[in-house]
């Protein structure tokens, strides 16, 4: 069988539990022996946003390229979430990471165990920000905005703090 062309997707990363810079790699570290991590934005400190009494998160985006289709990186994403210690149905609680596919390609999906692009991704600076740094030109296939459109449109203030870059992501 021809594999099929990779595409390139965006991955929305959060942790609010353990070490949460340590979350992260060892996110993007296990991510990579499975996909191509093309570019990570900046790492952020965020407060959290429509959960109440949590820890703040650190959050960052990469971009990657995949030959997996959604539901295969879905499944990834979920086994990565349980390798690093996150409970299954944990949806609001706090968790060592958490691993969410913003875009794939300009795919639209609406199934019940999958949406992309990802539900709320308009109203959340915790992706729009660190997108932003990758992608600003990017459009939302079912809005039709762009990444910074969508940034000038947020009506919320969200905390969300760049931290300085350190040595290695991936
Ligand atoms: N994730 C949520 C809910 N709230 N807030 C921040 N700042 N960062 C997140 O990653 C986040 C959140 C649900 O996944
Ligand atoms: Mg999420
Ligand atoms: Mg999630």
């Amino acid at each position: 069988m021809v594999s099929p062309e990779p595409v390139t997707a965006y991955l929305g990363l959060g942790s609010n539990m353990g070490d949460r810079h340590d979350n992260l790699d060892r996110a993007l570290a296990l991510l990579s022996k499975r996909l191509t991590v093309k570019r990570v934005s900046s790492v952020y400190d965020t407060e959290p946003v429509g959960v109440e009494e949590q820890p703040r998160f650190l959050n960052l985006v990469c971009e990657v390229a995949t030959s997996l289709a959604p539901a295969a990186l879905l499944t990834l994403a979920k086994d990565i979430e349980r390798k690093l210690g996150r409970a299954p149905r944990s949806h609001n609680e706090s968790r060592p990471i958490d691993i969410d596919i913003l875009f794939y390609g300009e795919r639209v999906i609406n199934s019940p165990e999958l949406v992309i692009p990802h539900p709320g991704l308009a109203e959340r600076a915790f992706v729009l920000i660190p997108l932003a740094e990758l992608a600003p030109g990017l459009v939302h296939p079912a809005n039709g905005k762009t990444v910074t459109e969508m940034l000038a449109g947020l009506k919320e203030a969200q905390e969300v703090l760049k931290l300085p870059a350190r040595s290695s992501h991936v």
